[in-house]
């Protein structure tokens, strides 16, 4: 084993039992509301994650490809623009977006350090081991946590840093939480700092709803996942068979919304919350929203938060967007 590169990585880990509570407090406030919902992140166990790992090859989701050719076309320009020398992400996941962003600071002579920020610890040290030995010099300091809860925990900066959020996460937060989780990490932001930010566009709603109703039904396995995660992790019985994948584009408050419908009248028990919940005939479960923009609402979202848009980057369709923004 190599000893430089045993120390080039670092991870620390701030999750704890508080977080295992969390999908349990998401689960009784959800599932006890006139409207039922429960938050997207429960989607993502490893099976959820594979499955999405699937969506984004779907012909039909053009958001990863699409992020990435922008990425692809523009690395240097926003390495450049922002001159910096470390790459903070939020929700890293395998990084392989991130490459696109550490080669070219690499090719500029700028790169010191990359700060993935996941909740899973397994995705985040096989991304670190496999950075340090591709980037020379690379350190990475890793932090397990919730981009959502742990944002106090990043390292002291060395320099300029690169805050990027990709993928259109963001675009899970409604409108409110939106600006108040933009607002945090902007104050945990120094004034040479940007943020780099990738959302989905406002289009035809005819391409969106294609993309959250593909032909191959990945999507509807991802969403209906979440079912077997509450039967595994909380000892629930739903049914997953009597639940169907509903999404589609609110065009008013554009975005999309994923949703379970049962399919008959059903009752359900949740065992490690001692809770019954029932369903009527097609009564509907939202599990996620994916909020679509404008660059209008973007910069009006960012400047809400105390950040300015200095550069929107786009593909030739204008299909997905991804920005720059500071707060000079
Ligand atoms: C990972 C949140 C950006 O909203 O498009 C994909 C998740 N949901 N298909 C999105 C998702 C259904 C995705 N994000």
């Amino acid at each position: 084993m190599e000893p430089s590169l045993e120390s080039a990585v670092e991870v620390r880990s701030y999750l704890g039992p508080a977080d295992e509570r969390t999908l349990a407090e998401d689960v009784l406030d959800g599932l006890t509301r006139p409207l039922k919902e429960l938050p997207p992140k429960h989607l993502y166990d490893a099976r959820g994650s594979e499955l999405f790992d699937a969506i984004c090859e779907l012909p039909e989701y053009y958001q990863t490809r699409t992020e990435r050719l922008i990425l692809r076309t523009e690395a240097d320009a926003i390495v450049a623009r922002t001159g910096a020398v470390e790459l903070v992400e939020l929700g890293s996941g395998s990084a392989d977006k991130t490459r696109v962003l550490l080669d070219a600071m690499n090719h500029a002579g700028t790169l010191r350090r990359y700060v993935p920020v996941d909740v899973s610890e397994t995705t985040l040290r096989a991304a670190a081991a496999t950075l340090v030995g591709d980037y020379p010099g690379l350190s990475v300091h890793g932090v397990v946590g919730d981009f959502e809860r742990h944002l106090g925990h990043l390292p002291e900066p060395l320099h300029r840093r690169l805050f990027a959020f990709l993928g259109g996460t963001i675009g899970n937060f409604p409108p409110g939480s939106r600006r108040r989780f933009l607002r945090r990490l902007r104050k945990v932001m120094s004034p040479d700092d940007h943020l780099l930010l990738g959302t989905d566009l406002v289009k035809d709603p005819q391409v969106l709803e294609a993309a959250y109703n593909d032909s191959a039904g990945v999507t509807a396995r991802f969403n209906l996942n979440v079912l077997h995660v509450l039967n595994r992790e909380l000892g629930a019985n739903f049914d997953v068979d009597r639940f169907e994948h509903v999404a589609f584009f609110d065009r008013k408050r554009e975005w999309i919304e994923m949703r379970l419908r049962a399919t008959e009248q059903q009752h359900v028990r949740v065992q490690a919350l001692e809770l019954d919940v029932d369903f009527a005939p097609r009564e509907e479960l939202r599990t996620e929203i994916s909020a679509k923009f404008t660059p209008e609402r973007l910069r009006e979202d960012l400047r809400a938060a105390g950040l300015r848009l200095t550069e929107l980057y786009t593909d030739p369709d204008e299909l997905f967007a991804v920005s720059l923004s500071g707060q000079g």
